[in-house]
């Protein structure tokens, strides 16, 4: 059985986490605190970060090529397009969130107010930036829910516990957000501490 090693208020574990009860298949949930990790962690992720997936012989670190396994591994339901190009340009959308909105997260948590204070702008604006796209789908890649949701949903959801609140002009976003978060492997995956981040 794979073995996910997770953190409980990691947000990019909480991706891992969601795709896999997307699948609906057997899998087990380590818990694992980030700041007193067991050496065990950096032995399987020469970074020493969760999460980690252990599939039989198979260790795999970084939130997005995880999923992209388990998608593969799994292929129902389908979590990345069949179609080579538009593969492609997820893939892309994924690299763009993490260069442009991802990287800024371990700011957020910052002791220095002026550097956690830029980082919440720079996210606000950048997420506030995808309205359009979402304006005209139900989803990120269309009226499917795919692996770009399942990347972006953990920060959404934890948009009150970092204090970003969104302007109005990026109603259709929240409307979105507040769809995925509707979604029964949503609710299964959050951690008792994820469950109580979102008022
Ligand atoms: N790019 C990585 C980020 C993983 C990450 O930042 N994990 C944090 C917890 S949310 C961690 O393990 N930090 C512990 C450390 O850096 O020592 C991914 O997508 O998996």
């Amino acid at each position: 059985m794979m073995v996910l090693y997770s953190g409980s208020t990691c947000l990019f574990s909480h991706r891992c986490r969601f795709v896999l009860y997307e699948k609906g298949m057997d899998f087990e949930i380590r818990d694992v605190d980030p700041f007193t990790k067991p050496d065990e962690i950096s032995v399987m992720n020469p970074y020493g970060e969760v999460p980690v997936l252990v599939d039989r012989e198979l260790t795999l670190y970084e939130s997005n090529i995880i999923n992209e396994f388990i998608d593969e591994r799994f292929p129902h339901p389908q979590l990345m397009p069949t179609d080579p190009a538009l593969r492609a340009k997820a893939r892309l959308l994924l690299f763009n969130f993490e260069r442009e909105i991802f990287s800024e997260v371990d700011a957020l948590e910052s002791n220095n107010e002026e550097i956690s204070k830029q980082a919440r702008t720079g996210i606000k604006e950048k997420l506030t930036q995808l309205t359009p796209i979402i304006s005209k789908s139900k989803f990120m890649l269309g009226d499917e829910f795919s692996m770009i949701d399942a990347a972006l949903a953990p920060l959404l959801w934890r948009l009150d516990h970092y204090k970003i609140s969104l302007p109005d002009t990026a109603a259709a976003l929240m409307k979105y957000a507040e769809r995925v978060f509707s979604r029964q492997a949503f609710s299964h995956c959050l951690s008792p501490h994820e469950k109580i981040m979102r008022r």
